[in-house]
């Protein structure tokens, strides 16, 4: 059986597309994330071969201050791609024509402007939908032709880890047609990295594997203890040599206190993009590097398709690897900071903080507590929280615990359940922690 996307959410994206055709330059506002990147790609994409014009600007986050960047635009016709859900009331003011399609927790539902978002219709967009779903959907809507541009909403879905339990909701629907149309293909996934052992076993923080992460010594070892020629590639491994390798990562994983349905998520189904001949997850981190390095041009035009700007990206994405996997080896050395309710480090000094918020959470951290993470390098300060899905069954709900907590201290914060952000003033930073341990206690307490 085929699945459907709601009828609602058709009438929203034809409403949509009739929007944009009548203007002939679209300003468009997106996430810097992957995600974000793919969502802005696929619009630009889709605006270039209409023969519109058009301009993207990537944000950090939506905050007052970009929302004031969003008002002052000369632009009549404006696209927000990732973002947008908690300033829906806010862009309702606005004068222009304004297409939202985000994925976020909804505040509010628009009264004038054009806003889609999974939610809205009984979908989790934390899971089963992403701000690239949602652009891609959009996009064929303007036109069927542009189903060729799943392949880069797959990168959005692996940036925002969709497709880890599975693909679900209207990311189902994007790998049903992207087979279908020949684009996309799915396979099955390994804990060992994929491309040159000693060089990915060393890069590797998915998993962050304890002692081989970051450590060259460590992962000669590795090979050596599961009986490998050191120079294999992955793909050149026997199916013994591959089941050896894997368990031997999967004991080490185990070791560090990383849980099964942690491992069962590294080792989830690939999806390979045919015309485009890489993995999602390879043009997802591209994206990714691009658009966290402040290159969000070179990222679109990446996203695009632009063979040259992938391959600098992937260059920018092997340098970020390197820094992130040894900032990852410093953050295991120094350990997490333990509240009662959380655990949390500081990554003032290297950046990184939602990725190494992700990695410390499902990889040596408590499992049983949220992970948060904090960068004081910047006013205000950043902050990222991650949860596992059994915190959830427990009644942790990230995205208003982080909205409260930031709120409370004068700051903002929101985001999905299991993962959240905020920024808070940095004098507020242990006023911060302690009223977060009692809003998650109370999330906690009134579960049970
Ligand atoms: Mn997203």
């Amino acid at each position: 059986m085929e699945t459907e996307v709601p009828s609602k959410l058709l009438t929203t994206l034809s409403h949509a597309a009739d929007i944009v055709r009548g203007h002939d330059f679209i300003q468009i506002y997106s996430h810097y994330d992957a995600d974000g990147v793919s969502a802005a790609s696929i619009i630009a994409q889709t605006l270039l071969r209409e023969g519109k014009e058009f301009r993207a600007t990537l944000f950090t986050t939506l905050n007052d201050y970009n929302m004031d960047i969003i008002r002052s635009t000369k632009a009549d016709c404006i696209i927000i791609t990732d973002l947008g859900a908690s300033y829906i009331d806010q862009l309702d003011a606005m004068k222009q024509d304004i297409v939202v399609l985000d994925h976020h927790t909804i505040i509010s539902e628009a009264q004038r402007i054009c806003y889609a978002n999974p939610h809205l219709y009984g979908i989790d967009g934390m899971t089963s939908g992403c701000g690239a779903t949602m652009a891609l959907l959009f996009s064929v809507t303007m036109n069927e032709r542009n189903w060729d541009l799943v392949q880069v909403a797959f990168a959005g879905i692996a940036g925002d880890r969709q497709h880890i339990n599975g693909l679900s909701g209207l990311n189902t629907y994007l790998l049903e047609q992207g087979k279908k149309r020949g684009f996309v293909e799915e396979m099955p996934g390994s804990l060992i990295p994929a491309g040159d052992l000693m060089t990915q076993l060393f890069l590797t923080t998915d998993p962050y594997i304890r002692g081989v992460s970051g450590n060259e010594a460590g992962v000669a070892k590795l090979l050596d203890d599961a009986g490998i020629d050191r120079g294999k590639s992955y793909m050149d491994l026997t199916d013994d040599e591959r089941r050896k390798l894997s368990s031997l990562i999967a004991v080490r994983l185990t070791q560090q206190g990383m849980l099964e349905q942690s491992m069962n998520e590294i080792a989830r189904n690939r999806y390979y993009l045919k015309g485009l001949g890489m993995d999602a997850e390879y043009l997802s981190s591209v994206l990714n590097s691009c658009g966290r390095s402040g290159f969000g041009g070179m990222g679109i035009s990446a996203g695009m398709g632009d063979r040259k700007s992938i391959e600098l990206g992937a260059n920018l994405m092997k340098d970020s690897d390197k820094d992130l996997v040894l900032n990852m080896v410093e953050l295991d050395r120094k350990g997490l900071n333990q509240r009662k309710h959380f655990q949390w480090f500081d990554s003032s000094d290297s950046g990184f903080t939602g990725m190494l918020c992700g990695i410390s959470m499902q990889c040596i951290g408590d499992p049983n507590k949220p992970t948060i993470g904090m960068n004081r390098s910047k006013e205000p300060v950043n902050l990222s929280s991650r949860g596992m899905w059994c915190q959830l069954d427990k009644g942790i709900d990230l995205a208003v615990a982080m909205r409260e907590a930031c709120n409370t201290v004068g700051g903002d914060g929101g985001g999905h359940r299991i993962a959240a952000g905020g920024s808070i003033p940095s004098e507020k930073v242990e006023e911060f922690l302690d009223v977060l341990d009692g809003i998650l206690e109370k999330q906690l307490s009134s579960s049970m």
